[in-house]
């Protein structure tokens, strides 16, 4: 490894941020182009059937500078380049055939159809290979990539607000917000990390939530979020209500109560979902938790003491035995948000 190499791949990093949200069922990957301790182009996954990173960063090498500025370069990128042909050709290819020095990446790609191959391809054809450069950050760019790869199951974000006792409503008259405009910019923003909104059939009935996004920045380049019903009892859904009437009720949804982990299961199967975000009441983010399969939990806090009976987990609340791991607190105007992962103990 080289003394420049962290700095490099901390901004191919930040190239691959662009993609979150975006790449499903492909993992967000960024890359940068370096010569001579000069950057000479960067790029960023747009989605899947689009190419890949390190080649976004070498065609505008290639536009800035021509052909010749690859040869003897160093490509960072932050997960290890694909060998085999998918919807795309191997990146291996387009690296060695572009004449590149020396390649650094940062995770190994848990997709065993790549895993492990490109050093090998990478070495026999002259190319220096540094690998594991920032792979925790890198990692954490695809956690929900790798869950997928693993278990076939989304990675699946609950979002909590409530007031100071713990409930989910305010007090009667008061109207339905418990957070105010900052805090919910911020749930736009958690939207766009997503492929899916997760909710219950209580919640529609109750709240006529829209579930989607409405910040045209936000959805550039990118379609809504699918919107998924969990309900036990699917005729007693309101058809009126927004996610079946609105713009893009295509997009949503609805599937047995009884088995979310199926259901969950079904979204990254046949939609190519890799991670969800879970906005709902307090029995669905119950049985949610209890089940295992929230992955991160948002909490956001409001200074309002409700004194209303529908608390943010219900049943016997938390189950025992979960840890909360990487917390992370900000503040949104007068509220709070906690951002945790969910761990079994
Ligand atoms: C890379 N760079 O930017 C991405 C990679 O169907 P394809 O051709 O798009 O291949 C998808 C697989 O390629 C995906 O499952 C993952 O293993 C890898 N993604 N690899 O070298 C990239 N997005
Ligand atoms: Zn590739």
């Amino acid at each position: 490894m080289q003394g420049e190499d962290v700095p490099w791949m901390r901004r191919a990093i930040e190239e691959g941020r662009k993609g979150v949200g975006r790449t499903s069922p492909n993992p967000p990957v960024g890359a940068v182009v370096v010569k001579d301790g000069v950057e000479l182009g960067a790029g960023w996954h747009h989605g899947a059937g689009l190419p890949h990173a390190e080649r976004e960063a070498m065609a505008a090498v290639r536009a800035a500078h021509g052909d010749e500025a690859l040869k003897g370069s160093t490509v960072y990128v932050t997960l290890e380049p694909c060998s085999t042909h998918g919807r795309t050709p191997p990146c291996t290819d387009g690296l060695i055939e572009a004449g590149v020095a020396r390649v650094v990446y940062a995770a190994e790609d848990p997709n065993p159809a790549h895993a492990g191959r490109a050093d090998q391809l990478l070495e026999k054809s002259g190319i220096a290979v540094t690998r594991g450069v920032l792979a925790d950050e890198a990692a954490e760019l695809i956690r929900a990539f790798t869950k997928v790869q693993r278990t076939g199951l989304p990675w699946v974000i609950l979002k909590t607000a409530m007031s100071l006792d713990g409930r989910i409503t305010r007090p009667p008259g008061e109207g339905m917000w418990l957070t105010g405009e900052e805090a919910r910019a911020e749930v736009q923003r958690l939207r766009a990390e997503v492929d899916a909104v997760v909710t219950s059939g209580e919640t529609v009935r109750k709240d006529r939530p829209r579930l989607d996004l409405r910040d045209p920045q936000l959805l550039e380049g990118r379609l809504q979020p699918w919107r998924l019903v969990l309900t036990a009892d699917p005729a007693s859904l309101p058809m009126d209500a927004p996610l079946f009437t609105d713009a893009h009720r295509e997009r949503t949804l609805i599937d047995d109560r009884a088995h979310p982990e199926e259901s969950l299961r079904k979204l990254a199967h046949e939609r190519g979902v890799s991670a969800v975000l879970v906005e709902c009441g307090g029995r669905l983010a119950a049985s949610l938790l209890e089940a295992g399969l929230v992955d991160e939990w948002v909490a956001f806090l409001a200074p309002i003491a409700s004194g209303g009976p529908l608390p943010a987990v219900a049943g016997n609340g938390f189950p025992e035995g979960l840890v909360l791991k990487d917390a992370a607190f900000r503040r949104f105007g007068p509220d709070v948000m906690l951002r945790a992962k969910v761990m079994r103990g």
